[in-house]
């Protein structure tokens, strides 16, 4: 069946070593002897990627097997992290690798170390596609994740003064090694011009639409392993470039710069990630960036179903396309053009296959990241997606009418179009009508969903809401992260928990062997001292492995409230201040997260707690009992230091805002104790783990919404709360360094407004961290807890996710029978 590729697929030492020597010689054109650590990672990489696409060809079938459905995600932002590792991991080939390279005097992890990781993504989201591509190859479903081959990425983050400064993130220089250009599948993209209506052979009215601009999507694919599975899913990303090189009668004219402005915006278009998480700025090479994606992947996947034999009329039985968030809802748009226009389909048969073949996947209800669009904007950018848009929306709401004859005001609020003012097209509203199913990101966050920015549409399709909690992946965050904690689980609890990871649960009995538990603190104080160091090397700060690490790793947002985290702090520094003798357990307090270039408050909290490690970490008095480092560029690569170490997991987000978080679950299934609000997963988390193994306080969402009603007044916890006035009144004073007014901003914006709640949460929140501190003192009783979370976290293994997502959602089996 599959061609004979043994020169290059053998999984012994010796062939491995055999086929990266040949790499570097072949492929790199280096001679062993002059070449560098990237050398010998370009060449290792070459190596993996052969076994990896060598599956690739046999995964995604031949034309003979009966096609099965495919699961296309499309999503603006994929943050995979390092390949190479993770491959080698999941093909079993680790300890042969290092082998082979060692009979070479090659160090495994110094390889490693080379590669550059693809920061094409902002947080949460962006990683979770990722987790799920991971889980879709491990399950074995045919898949194939879309998206955009951003030249540059997020931005690197250093930290200069204290400040964030952002550096270009230039993740291509070295060159990719992971990726196949497609030539082949490359798809022309239209923007601009007009719509003609012309009639067809059989006199039917007919549009189309006469771009002004043509923008080639060529196709660049990165296959990705799952764990122990002959199976690969593909991510295919789409690099725009021009049609032409040259206008050639501008440039006969002598006019080169005319000549060469379409190309340069042409490749523009995939130039750059937008770096804001949840922040709409209604830019228009955005949305240009969003159709220029959705278009690429769908003429793709009616260029796959062609080959295959099938008609545009089987769309939907070829292909589930979930939508991630609204950045690709334009599809909807899109798919009916491709079918209407293109492939002469009627309306009704295209708008079936439509919705048939989208689901829809809320991330957030901020309505600052609800995406809309000026009406204006997107009728000169795609002229008939906005006519088709009219006309589902006109469809749609007689439908309504009909149904609720008298009901105006149902259906200003179910329109696409907001007419409140500026007429927008409210992308949400899009992809709800469009799509057969919409899910939220965890229970609490799905109700919300129904409860508020899809209220209206949850009352006349009740069925279409469902929920999907979000999982992560246990190869990446806890197999390949945490080495020492993974031997311990298998020798507890069997080698197969990464592909079944509710085994885990075999570790319950082991929470109460004091030989075990000994054990586990041994792996964790490893952990803690492998983060001190690199903590050290990149901040000059020395922390003390054995104080408690408490950690709150994440985008920086007001919502998330690191502020209160900082607030807490600042407040047990003063106490140690006035009491020396205070009893106030060692702690480290770790933060790692970017904020959007042009948020202002983010980035002064950034600030504050650089300040506040100033101050704390050489102050005599405070003698090494409590330090504050804030971890600069906290991408996948740091991530995978930082989560094995954390004894605390911060997550404080004001109930009702934050839609699952997944932090939250990577550290607490690599044993931390999360302290947190009802919000999200950590309502899900906290019942798994045991409410005794979760640090819980602060107002629940019901309590946000009720005082968000009734109005709150954050001076008076101000004035009414010694210790909270004390702690803002010294941040005030400019005891942090920079003058009085540096941290005027913020510090007005809590007492003045508080939009997230700190000050009413301020108090519960240091009730909760003594509660900490106390469970800290024991040790015994803080491992038993650490073991238990660990134990009890098997539901959140994104394998759980993409399984429910197959059944309930896609309508696909997966190769891989369930546990
Ligand atoms: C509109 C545009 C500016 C925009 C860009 C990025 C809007 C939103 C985003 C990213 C959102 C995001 O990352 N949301 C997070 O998704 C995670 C995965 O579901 C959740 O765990 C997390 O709570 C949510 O904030």
């Amino acid at each position: 069946k599959s061609p004979n590729t043994s020169l290059r697929t053998g999984t012994k030492a010796a062939e491995i070593r055999q086929a990266f020597l040949d790499h570097l010689t072949c492929s790199l054109g280096r001679l062993p002897a002059y070449a560098s650590a990237h050398d010998h990672y370009l060449a290792l990489a070459l190596t993996v990627r052969d076994h990896v696409v060598h599956l690739g060809v046999s995964s995604f079938g031949g034309k003979e097997s009966k096609p099965q459905r495919r699961v296309a995600y499309l999503s603006a932002e994929f943050l995979p992290g390092p390949h190479l590792a993770n491959h080698l991991l999941n093909l079993g080939l680790s300890e042969t690798a290092r082998k082979a390279l060692a009979s070479l005097d090659i160090d495994l992890d110094a390889v490693l170390e080379q590669e550059e990781e693809p920061g094409l993504g902002n947080g949460g989201l962006g990683r979770l596609a990722s987790c799920y591509l991971d889980s879709l190859a491990t399950v074995g479903v045919q898949s194939i994740g879309y998206g955009i081959r951003y030249e540059f990425g997020i931005f690197d983050q250093q930290i200069r003064d204290g400040w964030q400064v952002e550096i270009t993130d230039k993740w291509l220089h070295g060159g990719n090694p992971w990726e196949i250009h497609r030539p082949g599948a490359a798809r022309d993209v239209g923007f601009g011009g007009h719509t003609e209506s012309w009639t067809d052979d059989f006199g039917r009215h007919r549009v189309r639409w006469l771009p002004a601009i043509t923008v080639r999507g060529e196709a660049y694919d990165t296959p990705i392993s799952g764990y122990n599975s002959d199976h690969i899913a593909l991510m295919r990303l789409w690099k725009s470039e021009a049609t032409e090189s040259f206008d050639f009668e501008a440039f006969n004219h002598g006019n080169y710069d005319r000549a060469v402005e379409q190309k340069v915006d042409s490749e523009n278009l995939s130039k750059v990630l937008y770096p804001n998480d949840s922040f709409r700025h209604g830019k228009e090479l955005r949305l240009k960036q969003q159709f220029f994606f959705s278009s690429c992947s769908l003429q793709d996947m009616l260029r796959i179903l062609e080959m295959q034999g099938a008609g545009p009329e089987n769309f939907h039985e070829h292909w589930a396309v979930q939508l991630n968030d609204t950045h690709p809802a334009v599809a909807v748009a899109e798919l009916m053009r491709l079918l209407i226009d293109v492939h002469l389909l009627a309306w009704d048969q295209a708008w079936e296959i439509t919705r048939a073949t989208f689901s829809y996947t809320n991330h957030t209800l901020l309505p600052e990241a609800l995406e809309k669009w000026p009406i204006d904007l997107f009728g000169e950018l795609l002229p008939r997606h906005l006519e088709i848009i009219l006309e589902i929306n006109a469809r749609f709401l007689d439908e309504v009418r009909a149904a609720f004859p008298g009901e105006d005001w149902r259906i200003a609020r179910l329109s696409i179009i907001d007419e409140n003012g500026p007429r927008y097209v409210r992308m949400a509203h899009l992809a709800c009508v469009g799509s057969h199913t919409v899910n939220g990101v965890a229970e609490l966050h799905s109700e919300l969903v129904k409860q508020t920015v899809l209220a209206d549409f949850a009352e006349i399709w009740p069925e279409k809401f469902t929920n999907v909690t979000n999982g992560v992946t246990p190869r990446r965050f806890v197999a390949l992260a945490n080495p020492g904690l993974s031997t311990l689980l298998s020798k507890a609890a069997g080698k197969t928990w990464p592909g079944k990871l509710s085994k885990l649960s075999k570790l319950e009995a082991l929470a109460d062997d004091a030989e075990f538990r000994a054990k586990w603190r041994q792996v964790k104080l490893a952990n803690k001292s492998r983060l001190a160091e690199l903590i050290t090397e990149r901040t000059g700060i020395l922390t003390d492995p054995t104080s408690l690490f408490d950690v709150q790793v994440k985008r920086i947002h007001e919502y998330k409230r690191q502020h209160l985290n900082l607030l807490h702090i600042l407040s047990l520094y003063l106490k140690i201040k006035r009491d020396p003798t205070a009893d106030i357990p060692a702690r480290t307090f770790i933060f790692g997260g970017k904020a959007a270039p042009g948020y202002f408050l983010a980035k002064q909290i950034i600030r504050i707690s650089t300040a506040a490690g100033e101050l704390i970490n050489d102050d005599p008095d405070i003698a090494g009992r409590l330090k504050v480092v804030f971890f600069p560029d906290f991408n996948v690569r740091n991530a995978q230091y930082v989560y094995p170490a954390a004894d605390l997991s911060e997550q404080i987000s004001m109930a009702g805002m934050e839609a699952s978080g997944t932090g939250n679950m990577k550290m607490s299934l690599n044993g931390a104790l999360t302290i947190g609000t009802l919000d999200g997963a950590n309502v899900e988390i906290r019942e798994a783990v045991g409410e005794e193994n979760f640090f819980l306080f602060g107002l629940t969402a019901d309590e946000v919404s009720e005082v968000e009603v009734c109005g709150h007044h954050p001076r008076q916890h101000y004035e009414s709360d010694t210790e909270l006035r004390e702690t803002i009144d010294f941040i005030a004073s400019g005891a942090l360094g920079g003058g009085s007014g540096l941290f005027q901003p913020l510090i007005a914006n809590l007492l003045e407004h508080d939009p997230y709640l700190v000050l009413a949460d301020f108090r519960a929140y240091g009730e909760a961290q003594q509660r900490v501190s106390e469970l800290w003192t024991n040790p015994e009783d803080w491992a038993r807890a650490s073991i238990l979370n660990t134990a009890r976290m098997g539901k959140f293994s994104s394998d759980r996710s993409i399984r429910e997502y197959c059944q309930r959602i896609w309508k696909v089996k997966p190769g891989k029978p369930s546990e």
